[in-house]
């Protein structure tokens, strides 16, 4: 398949490095053009990918059969967007990211659009990504166009398993979402590792209830109480992280925290709810966003 991979961030190289191994054709796209992007990884088995894909080629996304989008939330839509043009009608684009929103950004999309959720985890050690955790990838339809496409689960779980596909797979993203809400700001605030946050119980329901109360008025399936133990769970299971907001945070990079608490915080707002323990870390995180400017003066 030709498949062209928008970011080449921590999980754009992963997928990159999987698809190519498996016999894919892939070049990257990066947002300012270059014509080749590096890729540098070391997979979960320990052993070093070190290659130099074709990148921004208009010809190769003219022919492109699938674009897996790895960009942060808040570059979605601008940079899907500058790529419509080019992107035969039919070619499915799935978007990876923390948070939810982006889709209301691209609304009148003409491609097929696919959303994924994963628990891969990978982070950078200066020049080099190190692919830390194993982990799976749901991916299902969030436009009509889109439904019939459960075959690219199986394609792309041969490169990088696991992948599921789901009907519902707004039911998976909001799960995520519930879970980024509570662990991403709180790591910034305590400045700690995801696991080190088990400590802090009282933070920990306060947002997970907020966020279950969005969630059902949402419609989606869920109770307090299991929300709670998924992200208890989800903060054991990922104790040594640091979480993506944290990395952002401490690298001065614009975080997700509009796609993530914000999010909730605006869909509550329409659903006449108010999500105080959100919005007082979402004015946290954006204070944080605005010290960078003045600790660079
Ligand atoms: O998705 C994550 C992130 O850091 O953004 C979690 C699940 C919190 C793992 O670190």
């Amino acid at each position: 398949m030709k498949i062209t991979v928008l970011g080449c961030g921590a999980l754009g190289q992963i997928w990159l490095a999987a698809l190519e191994q498996q016999g894919h054709e892939v070049q990257g796209w990066l947002r300012v053009p270059q014509p080749y992007c590096s890729v540098n990884v070391i997979g979960l088995n320990g052993e070093t990918l070190n290659k130099t894909f074709i990148a921004n080629d208009p010809a190769f996304l003219g022919d492109s059969e699938l674009l897996i989008v790895t960009l942060k939330a808040w570059q979605v839509s601008e940079a899907v967007k500058n790529m419509q043009s080019v992107l035969p009608a039919h070619c499915p684009v799935l978007l990876l990211h923390n948070g939810m929103g982006t889709l209301d950004e691209l609304q009148g999309l003409p491609q097929p659009l696919l959303r994924g959720v994963t628990t891969h985890a990978a982070r950078r050690d200066g020049t080099v990504i190190v692919h830390v955790a194993s982990g799976i990838t749901h991916i299902g339809p969030v436009s009509a166009a889109g439904e019939d496409m459960s075959e690219l689960a199986e394609i792309l779980h041969r490169a990088l398993p696991d992948v599921a596909w789901h009907n519902n797979v707004a039911s998976a993203a909001w799960q995520k979402l519930a879970v980024n809400c509570v662990i991403n700001p709180l790591s910034v605030f305590y400045n700690c590792t995801n696991g080190e946050l088990a400590e802090h119980r009282q933070e920990i329901e306060a947002l997970s209830n907020e966020v279950a109360a969005v969630m059902e008025r949402e419609g989606q399936h869920t109770s307090r109480e299991w929300l709670i133990d998924y992200v208890l769970e989800v903060i054991r299971s990922t104790a040594g992280n640091t979480s993506s907001m944290l990395q952002d945070i401490r690298a001065q990079r614009r975080t997700e925290i509009d796609y993530i608490n914000g999010y909730v915080i605006r869909r509550g707002r329409a659903q006449g709810i108010s999500s105080p323990e959100n919005s007082r870390l979402y004015e946290f995180i954006k204070r944080k966003e605005q010290d960078y400017d003045r600790e660079s003066i």
